[in-house]
């Protein structure tokens, strides 16, 4: 291989990880939609947040969302919620199914999309790249817009639920624990 036929590989190897690979006809990124993206604001100095939206499948058949990306953490992650004896924790998945004709809920408090490592301070309106890619290795770029969501998270909070602490905020510190050590 000549030195310039590299150059030209290295270049383009740094073209697809900067622009979202266009989704082709038939694909799954083409298949499936992602509406209503948002991500969630967090207090500055915190360094962990998360992405959610609705993906809607069109397609006869089933996708999965394999892994989603963005520039604004250092790692990000697939994850769930699950409710071990009152208590929220989070779950990395290895994927997220969203069947045939149907759809995936990406909200708080259930499935969402991990930012581990923020680099940098996510502002209310504020849009984060974030690039989800598909079983056939197709993906798609969404910009979601940062948004407060503290009110949707005491509504995932039973009645009876006793919570000494802010509602996302203290919750996020422990999600930080969990991947900090
Ligand atoms: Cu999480």
């Amino acid at each position: 291989m000549t030195a310039k036929f590299r150059s030209i590989r290295l270049a383009a190897c740094v073209l697809t990880s900067l622009i979202a690979v266009p989704a082709l006809a038939g694909s799954a990124a083409d298949g499936v939609s992602a509406s209503e993206p948002f991500v969630r604001m967090v207090p500055p100095g915190m360094a962990t947040s998360g992405a959610f939206m609705t993906l809607k499948n069109a397609d006869d058949k089933d996708h999965k969302l394999m892994k989603a990306d963005s520039p604004v953490a250092k790692a990000v992650e697939l994850h769930t919620h699950i409710n071990e004896g009152g208590v929220m924790k989070m779950r990395p998945v290895k994927d997220i199914e969203i069947k045939a004709k149907g759809e995936a809920v990406l909200k708080p408090g259930g499935l969402h999309v991990m930012l581990i490592g923020l680099k940098q301070e996510l502002k209310e309106g504020d849009s984060v790249p974030v690039t989800l890619t598909f079983e056939d290795g197709s993906s798609k770029k969404v910009d979601a817009p940062v948004r407060r969501i503290q009110t949707e998270m005491k509504m995932d909070m039973k009645p009876g639920m006793q919570m000494d602490m802010k509602p996302g905020m203290q919750m996020d510190m422990k999600h930080d624990h969990e991947h900090m050590h």
